[in-house]
């Protein structure tokens, strides 16, 4: 049986090969460290996407330890980034999964693409085998076939679909959702939402008011998770920051790791904002999904590959 360090590893490899690649002859271990392998080092983390302040962290973390004589090999280099990258991804728990009773909302927004549907149903999916009562909810009325999406995953998991026609007002869908998820006790109901790009007024305004439609009818939990394409590197963070202003976030999804170098936007963006990451997604099945550990995620991007 696959452990969760081997979802991570698999998931994360591009990340780590590349990476290791980069350094690799840098920190012999024969020779004295210096500028140039530090420049190197730092090139290689800016590489990833784990961006300037994170990569500058790291890299002067090793220099120090390098100076001090506490680290001495190429080894030692990879525990050192290993450990500075997991304290910066350290977030408390995983809110979603908290174990309160009543119902929770979760709310996925982001970007067009990004893999929203695609997360509802994996999270509907991890859910049910935690043995939860979930529901979805379309709240992409834009396309057609988005609401088509949604119940292909309503039906892969077996969890009930609120859906209703196409340009239909998504705050509505929402509404009727979320009594249609009181009435059945359930614990969870998933909302998804169309891609949508911050510089479209109308689309940020309907965001806003599934928000606000959601918390007039609901004061229990209520999570608005960002789902962020894993592939695109550092432009996550402006996605991040625009998404904040129209609906304070509440936690990030990472999801397509599975396809890019830029594994590094996990922790700039942890480090850049104060959200938690709550699942990565490192393939398109349905458990593919992650409950984020930072523990196995440093282990899994720093992993040390050869060749
Ligand atoms: N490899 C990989 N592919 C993924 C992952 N998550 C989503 N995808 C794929 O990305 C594509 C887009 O996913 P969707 O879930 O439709 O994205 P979306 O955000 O709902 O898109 P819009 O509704 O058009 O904004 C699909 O082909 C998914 O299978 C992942 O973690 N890994
Ligand atoms: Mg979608």
């Amino acid at each position: 049986m696959k452990t969760l360090i081997n979802f991570f590893q698999k998931g994360l490899r591009k990340t780590a090969v590349s990476f290791s690649r980069k350094i690799t002859g840098c920190f012999s271990g024969v020779k004295e460290w210096g500028e140039t392998d530090y420049e190197a080092l730092e090139a290689a983390l800016i590489g990833a996407d784990f961006g300037v302040p994170v990569s500058l962290r790291i890299s002067d973390k090793i220099k120090n330890e390098y100076k001090l004589g506490k680290i001495k090999t190429e080894d030692d280099l990879f525990l050192v980034a290993k450990k500075e990258v997991a304290d910066i991804l350290k977030h408390p728990d995983n809110g979603i999964l908290q174990t309160k009773a009543g119902l929770k909302v979760v709310l996925l927004v982001g970007v067009n693409g990004s893999g929203k549907t695609t997360t509802a149903g994996k999270i509907a999916h991890l859910l049910k085998n935690k043995n939860k009562k979930v529901m979805l909810a379309a709240g992409d009325t834009f396309r057609a076939a988005a609401v088509e999406q949604l119940k292909l995953w309503g039906e892969r998991t077996g969890v009930h679909v609120v859906s209703s026609k196409s340009g239909a007002d998504p705050a509505s869908v929402a509404f009727d959702a979320v009594n249609a998820a009181k009435a059945r006790d359930c614990d969870y109901l998933i909302i998804d939402t169309a891609g949508r790009q911050h510089n479209k007024k109308t689309l940020m305004d309907e965001l806003s008011k599934i928000v606000r439609t959601v918390e007039k009818i609901h004061t229990g939990s209520f999570e608005r998770i960002i789902v962020v394409d894993g592939s695109i590197g550092g432009n996550a963070l402006s996605q991040v920051k625009e998404f904040s202003n129209i609906c304070a976030l509440t936690g990030v999804v990472c999801t397509k790791l599975d396809g890019s170098y830029k594994g590094g936007m996990v922790v700039a963006i942890r480090n850049e904002f104060q959200l938690p990451i709550l699942f990565v997604g490192l393939g398109e099945g349905e458990n593919d999904l992650i409950e984020f550990s930072q523990e196995l995620f440093a282990e899994a991007v720093f992993e040390k590959i050869q060749g």
